[in-house]
């Protein structure tokens, strides 16, 4: 299995995010990617490649122009007001207030962000890009004739919507690979996210579309992070009825009642007729996740991957979330050494 992979993640280093009411540093750091690269080389998984030199075209094919704009000059509009610091917004819309955008970098970050945990640092715009390019290039392999590969995005994608970002997300990695693979021919593609998270801005990317399938397992957002999507009843609107589904689960969800989910989300991907999968590949539904409460083991995402396999279906596995940096590498690579085994 080909591995895509830039060394341009480390530019992204946030310092710190506000978590239980404290600054704490930040649970999504570059040695996450640099211990899933260490393992793809330990195993023996395959080549790793680096992006095609794709800049922002990928990117601007699912996200809002003036989002992607902002992005590209927050960090010097930031340090300009207040310095070398990283930028978190501390205010946001409200249902009442109207959604004009500010012109003060401080309304911006509210404006364009849904949470505190996701710091814009120098090079955060740099490495958003080449995850995104990352993405964009797992899609070409697979719309060239290969039969699975391993997008190792950092910064992880699927909270980022068409016009905004959090989650640890910035560009919607997943939905820029989905939306290559329909530019490169595939009729139909779907993308099953199993992140411990629901994927909130994959969802909204797609929501309106027929022609991308959304399927997501995670922890119900009544109880947990997003909290504002991720509901059952979200199906899709217009174009897109019936191409979003969602399965929320409940803390403490283990592999058995998991995986029975995953097998009606399989099922789904299969009757909607996608000539390509695209996965959102977290690892935080680990039992040892420090931010996360399923309690699936290292074992279990061997027996993932031979799931998605069986699907039968060009993949492109893309990664996401894993905060349990001890394990990421064992984690996500099973699910990678799953899926081969099966082919
Ligand atoms: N107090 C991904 O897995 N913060 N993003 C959690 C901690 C947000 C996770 C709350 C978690 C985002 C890609
Ligand atoms: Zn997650």
């Amino acid at each position: 299995m080909i591995t895509v992979y830039s060394d341009d993640h480390v530019l992204h280093d946030g310092k710190a995010e506000l978590h239980d009411g404290k600054l704490v540093e930040s649970f999504e750091m570059p040695r996450r990617a640099a211990l899933v690269l260490a393992r793809v080389r330990e195993v023996g998984l395959g080549p790793v490649v680096p992006p095609d030199a794709l800049g922002l075209d990928p990117v601007r094919r699912v996200h809002a122009d003036d989002f992607v704009d902002f992005l590209g000059e927050a960090w010097d509009a930031w340090v300009a007001e207040h310095g070398e610091y990283d930028a978190l917004p501390f205010t946001w819309l409200a249902p009442g207030m109207r959604r004009i955008r500010p012109e003060h970098i401080d309304g911006q970050l509210g404006y364009y962000a849904f949470d505190a945990g996701t710091p814009i640092t120098a090079g955060t715009f740099r490495a958003a890009t080449a995850s995104a390019a990352v993405a964009a290039t797992g899609a070409r392999l697979i719309a060239e004739g290969e039969r699975v590969a391993f997008a190792l995005c950092r910064p992880p994608g699927h909270h980022a919507g068409r016009a905004f970002y959090g989650g640890y997300c910035f560009f919607n990695n997943a939905a820029v690979a989905a939306q290559a693979l329909r530019d490169r021919g595939a009729a139909r593609v779907a993308v099953l996210d199993i992140d411990y998270h629901h994927g909130n801005g994959t969802q909204d990317i797609f929501y309106d579309r027929g022609d991308v399938l959304f399927v997501s397992l995670h922890a119900d957002p009544l109880h947990e992070y997003p909290y504002f999507l991720g509901h059952a009843d979200e199906t899709g609107m217009g174009a897109g009825e019936g191409a979003t589904a969602n399965y929320p689960l409940p803390f403490g969800t283990g592999f058995a009642a998991w995986a029975e989910e995953l097998d009606h989300a399989l099922r789904r991907v299969a009757d909607f007729g996608a000539e390509a999968l695209v996965v959102s590949l977290g690892v935080d539904t680990f039992k040892g996740d420090p931010i996360s409460r399923f309690t699936l083991d290292s074992p279990d995402f061997v027996a993932i991957g031979q799931k998605l396999a069986g699907l039968r279906l060009p993949t492109l596995i893309v990664m996401e979330g894993g905060y349990a940096v001890e394990a990421i590498g064992l984690n996500a690579v099973n699910v990678l050494q799953g899926f081969e085994a099966t082919l």
